[in-house]
């Protein structure tokens, strides 16, 4: 197949985009390097040095034979030059990961709440447009997030999208359809993803796109098959409190003794997939499309359920370091318990690679190696939900803190 991988130089579309190539299917990489921007925006770098995309692509073809493309391109902006692309390449398929994912960026102020909603949601909805205005039959993988449910507790297993709900007609007749689970975003990150679900909904509904939503837990790891094949092929590996997610960050801090940063209780409940999976389950996908006509399809893509404070429990054992129980910058639930169902991709040969599996070694290891690089002032997170937490937190002196002036 033709793909094109929109936001093919981030950590989900680089490992995404070799694997793909890997598997036969012709790659390029449209990217507006944002990412690496926002590192310098924030004076923070990954944990492995990453090479130029340039230089990616270039060692990629000499080990694996495999010539990636790559136009720089921002998705939300460029519309004129999408359609243009479109136009000369004629994909079979695009994957979108280009849009800013970080909840704890989106909610730092007032700028980047308005970037990440223009961004995230013009990107979406560009790649619809256009599709549409070329007439092509294209499929669209759009990466979602396990965070579209919102973490209430209800008891009920999360289903892969839509729930049956039973509505009383005026009547008294019962009438049964399926909706989309009701959106409820924790920031304003996981509120555009509820926007592009709408979006989607409404393109296969009106224009019968062929739209596929890979609703994914929290990836953990760094390292793919491929990536693990050259050093300039590493994957980045985030820690700093506005990208880092929760276990990563956790093993950076292993490394360098810095006691782990759990916020609140860490009764919070969330579904996780390595990236290893990531990766396969996007393959799946883009080989599993559905009909023109159908809706939405919905995919829960993640393996496993834990709670934060039981992962800093794990890492703690793991490691000999202490936990920090700390005031949590975000407003979400204290405990939550979350089922999830996983099913779809079960059924089409995802064999889930686990905690157990061996992997945290290698994070440990990779961390242990790059520890030089690891700024621990930018380990804490400091983007608040609100002002009043964030006045706050801005009163309150760490562990780290009180270590360093003693
Ligand atoms: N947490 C801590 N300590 C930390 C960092 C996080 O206790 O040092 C807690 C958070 O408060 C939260 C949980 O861990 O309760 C998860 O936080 P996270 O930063 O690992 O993940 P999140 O902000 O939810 O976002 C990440 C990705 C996002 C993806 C989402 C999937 O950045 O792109 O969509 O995971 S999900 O969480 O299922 O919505």
């Amino acid at each position: 197949m033709r793909i094109g991988v929109f936001g093919g130089d981030g950590f989900i579309g680089w490992p995404a985009s070799l694997h793909l190539t890997n598997r036969g299917h012709e790659v390029v990489i449209l990217d507006d390097l944002s990412r690496r921007q926002i590192d310098l925006e924030l004076g923070v770098q990954s944990l492995t040095p990453i090479a130029s995309i340039q230089e990616r692509i270039k060692i990629w073809e000499r080990i694996s034979g495999h010539r990636i493309q790559f136009e720089q391109l921002n998705l939300a902006t460029e519309f004129e030059r999408l359609k243009q692309w479109f136009a000369s390449y004629q994909p079979d398929c695009v994957i979108h990961l280009a849009q800013q994912r970080a909840a704890p960026y989106s909610m730092k102020s007032d700028r980047h709440k308005a970037y990440t909603v223009n961004n995230n949601v013009n990107a979406t909805h560009n790649l619809l447009n256009a599709i549409v205005e070329l007439e092509q039959d294209v499929h669209l993988v759009h990466l979602g997030t396990m965070g579209v449910y919102g973490y209430s507790d209800i008891g009920a297993t999360i289903p892969e999208g839509y729930l049956p709900v039973q509505i009383t007609n005026d009547d008294g007749s019962q009438h049964t359809q399926e909706i989309l689970y009701p959106a409820n975003p924790g920031s304003i990150y996981h509120m555009t993803k509820c926007l592009d679900q709408l979006m989607l909904a409404f393109y296969a509904k009106n224009d019968q796109l062929r739209l596929t939503d890979l609703h994914q837990g929290i990836v953990w790891g760094t390292q793919t098959e491929e990536t693990r094949r050259h050093e300039s092929l590493i994957n980045r590996f985030d820690y700093d409190g506005d990208y880092g997610t929760v276990l990563n960050r956790f093993l950076v801090q292993a490394a360098i003794n810095y006691p782990l940063t759990v916020h609140g209780t860490g009764g919070q409940t969330r579904a996780f997939i390595h990236i290893q999976d990531s990766v396969r389950c996007i393959e799946l996908a883009v080989s599993n499309p559905p009909a023109r006509g159908e809706r939405t399809k919905i995919f829960n893509q993640m393996t496993e359920v834990h709670c934060v404070r039981e992962l800093a429990e794990l890492v703690a054992q793991l490691s000999g370091v202490s936990i920090d129980y700390v005031k949590n910058p975000r407003r979400e639930a204290k405990e939550n318990d979350l089922k999830v169902s996983n099913e779809k991709f079960l059924s089409l040969g995802l064999n889930p690679t686990t905690l157990s599996d061996g992997l945290l070694d290698e994070l440990v290891e990779i961390a242990r190696k790059h520890k030089a690089r690891i700024d621990r002032t930018r380990i804490p997170a400091q983007s608040a939900w609100t002002k009043e937490i964030g006045d706050e937190l801005r009163n309150i002196e760490t562990i780290e803190q009180v270590r360093q002036r003693a």
